[in-house]
């Protein structure tokens, strides 16, 4: 058998935590062939739900989990790890301005970018869930200079799974039948999700669609569809996300379909004009562990604005946060 894979997830005691661990141990993640060790990061005020997690992870006898280390230690959460799951994060508080969310939280993910570079593997990968995830994946990079800067990235999969959700939903189709979606920008209010190049069992995506739908009622669905399940349940997306992560991880690892692309917050290089300096949401292939930037994607004047909206939302949560980069 392989050796095990190694990864860390913080906020292991979390909603999303507590719907993510259980899936890894089982081999969605990366396969029945492959055995994982799980090292679960959380706070000391949550170390006794997380034993309960550790519980019932035993209970389970998963046969490829060979291990499980708890701790609420970074440098020995981050030991060693292949994959760095950064769930936990501080919520948002009554009365708590955005800004002050976002400095609490960058002052998380500059502790355990530093973690991370100190302690990792060397070929870590990184995906940020904790929001906000873009600017928190910024934050931590900037704080693992022995590391390269694209081993770190932010999740906007599960923005990406709703929007084929629901174009399979209007078209009466599968998911499976979708190809080409992009959700490009921030994961946020501000995030674009985009169907041009979307294809339906291989034909264009406006011959079963219009491009008032796709505007009016697809986008600002996408959107708000974490606000749209929060209002329904009562609490935030927990297996959507879990499930998000999961996809994520996998296609980074195992590699993205022939044909298609998936969408990804990854450290941009200039690819469509945004700021190098941002961490920004685009469609990417993958394939040997090493993802790609989908290039020449031809972009409408009303993409593009959209896209630029997302990129200045981005330069002002990363001016909040300035102090943080070293
Ligand atoms: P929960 O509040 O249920 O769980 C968070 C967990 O993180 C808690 O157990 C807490 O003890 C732990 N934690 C806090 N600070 C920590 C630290 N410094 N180190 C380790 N653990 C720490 O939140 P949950 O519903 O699981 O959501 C977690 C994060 O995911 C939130 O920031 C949320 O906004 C974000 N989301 C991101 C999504 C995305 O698509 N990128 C979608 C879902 C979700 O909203």
């Amino acid at each position: 058998m392989k050796p095990a894979v190694k990864v860390t997830i913080t906020g292991a005691a979390g909603h999303i935590g507590y719907a993510l661990v259980f899936r890894i141990a089982s081999g969605a993640m990366f396969g029945q062939e492959q055995p994982v060790i799980l090292r679960l990061l959380e706070i000391p005020q949550s170390m006794s739900a997380l034993s309960g997690v550790r519980m019932e992870l035993e209970d389970c006898a998963f046969p490829l989990l060979h291990d499980i280390v708890t701790t609420d230690d970074p440098t020995i959460g981050f030991r060693g790890t292949n994959y760095a799951i950064l769930v936990g994060a501080k919520p948002r508080s009554k009365g708590m301005e955005r800004k002050d969310l976002i400095t609490e939280n960058a002052k998380i993910f500059a502790t355990q970018g530093r973690a991370i570079n100190d302690f990792a593997a060397r070929d870590v990968r990184v995906v940020v869930v904790g929001n906000p995830a873009n600017t928190n994946a910024l934050i931590a990079a900037a704080n693992a200079p022995d590391l390269d800067r694209n081993q770190f990235t932010a999740m906007t999969r599960l923005d990406h799974n709703r929007a084929l959700g629901q174009l399979a939903n209007k078209t009466n189709t599968l998911v499976s039948d979708i190809s080409r979606m992009t959700i490009w920008g921030n994961h946020s209010l501000t995030q674009y999700p985009h169907i041009n190049h979307c294809q339906v069992n291989g034909q264009p995506v406006f011959d079963q669609v219009s491009h008032d739908w796709a505007i009016d009622h697809f986008i600002p669905r996408i959107q708000r569809r974490g606000a749209e399940i929060i209002e329904a349940r009562g609490l935030s997306s927990a297996a959507s996300a879990a499930d998000a992560v999961v996809d994520h991880v996998h296609d980074w690892a195992l590699g993205t379909k022939d044909d298609d692309w998936v969408s990804m917050s990854v450290h941009s290089d200039g690819s469509y004009g945004i700021d190098e300096g941002v961490v920004f949401s685009y469609p990417v292939t993958c394939k040997d562990g090493q993802y790609e930037i989908v290039q020449g994607l031809e972009l409408d004047d009303l993409s593009v604005s959209r896209l630029k909206a997302s990129e200045d939302e981005l330069r002002s949560e990363r001016a909040i946060i300035a102090e943080l980069l070293p």
